[in-house]
């Protein structure tokens, strides 16, 4: 069975939407609101009707078959608590956006689902399709395509999601249902799903390689490695939620500096810098339940008046860590003045 495709439903906000919420002091919560989370859509936001809607499950699996929004319901629901970072623009890969999340999904686990329809040794990659699609940047796509290797299906937690917070997929969200792969960039959690197609190759698209595939850097295509990498893994970042930038702090007067850390292995330990870089103050950090971030904080007596930038960078275990600039995770600086 191939999938015969759906026809297009019709997309508000067509030429895209890209909504930006909460700024990094604004991030307060550990579980951002509903209504808070950012927005992003290449195409527009598909309004699909659930009675029509159906998935598809095809390519190298033993039985191709589609589930109604009522079978997937159905499944055991699983509950996941995960970081939801947009990567930014593909057109300025090293350019840090910051929009990042912290929400709780709902949905049927995808990993059992597969496992009930027999895929074959040799699938390596899972092809998602969203109903969107049009132009972009000056080039075309029928649909909205992302790709994720088997790998990271093995490592869990990846959902077909049909709630959000607890109630129904806002249509903006990805109404009816949508993929969720916790510790990836939310680019490859792909809204208004409609496909899921088991491969052995990578699928060879706009939003698989032109976009959101990374240069690798002379180093690693001298070493072997393919001159582009595919945008998937979160990599090491922070945001400082307080102080807020420009703030005004007392001198003597005992303060916090807190903020949100993570990544897709998970954050090992946080340094702040009051100096730019000459000496780093280790934070306390919460540890990491699931995928979700984790806190951190350091008690701090402003002891000089003036200017002062704050800094924060996590470390992943093994060190990797975030650089000062010219990444989407460099890390985040935050000037106040103490009086
Ligand atoms: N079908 C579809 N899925 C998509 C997109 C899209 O344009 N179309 N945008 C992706 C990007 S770049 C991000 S950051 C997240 C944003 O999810 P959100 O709008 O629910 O926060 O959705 C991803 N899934
Ligand atoms: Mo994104």
């Amino acid at each position: 069975m191939t999938a015969s495709p759906p026809s297009r439903p019709p997309l508000d906000h067509a030429g895209g939407l890209r909504r930006t919420k909460l700024q990094p002091h604004e991030l307060t919560t550990a579980i951002t609101g509903v209504n808070d989370i950012f927005v992003l859509a290449h195409f527009g936001v598909p309004r699909v009707d659930a009675a029509q809607w159906a998935l598809t499950i095809d390519g190298l699996v033993g039985r191709a078959r589609r589930f109604t929004l009522s079978e997937i319901k159905g499944r055991p629901k699983v509950v996941v608590e995960s970081v939801h970072q947009c990567c930014g623009s593909p057109l300025e890969p090293r350019v840090p956006t910051r929009r990042v999340s912290n929400v709780r999904w709902g949905g049927a686990d995808l990993t059992a689902l597969l496992g009930d329809l027999d895929v074959a040794d040799d699938a390596r990659f899972l092809w998602s399709f969203g109903l969107d699609g049009g132009a972009f940047a000056g080039a075309s796509a029928e649909w909205f395509v992302k790709d994720l290797p088997r790998e990271r299906l093995a490592a869990g937690g990846v959902l077909l999601a049909y709630e959000l917070d607890g109630a129904p997929l806002p249509t903006e969200h990805g109404f009816p249902l949508r993929l969720v792969v916790p510790g990836y960039y939310g680019t490859n959690s792909v809204k208004w799903l409609w496909r899921l197609h088991l491969a052995h190759r990578r699928y060879d698209g706009l939003f698989t390689s032109r976009f959101y595939a990374d240069e690798a850097g002379s180093d690693a295509v001298a070493a072997g490695q393919p001159p582009h990498r595919p945008v998937w893994a979160t990599a090491p970042e922070s945001v400082v939620v307080a102080p807020a930038p420009d703030s005004r702090l007392v001198h003597g007067e005992p303060t916090e500096i807190w903020g949100w850390a993570w990544s897709f292995r998970g954050i090992a330990a946080l340094e702040i810098t009051l100096d730019g870089g000459a000496t780093f103050t280790r934070a306390f950090l919460e540890s990491r339940h699931g995928w979700a971030w984790q806190r951190f904080s350091l008690p701090w007596i402003p002891a000089t008046r003036g200017h002062l930038s704050i800094a924060a960078r996590a470390i992943e275990a093994g060190g990797v860590t975030q650089p000062w600039e010219g990444a989407r995770n460099a890390m985040h600086v935050v000037n106040v003045t103490v009086v």
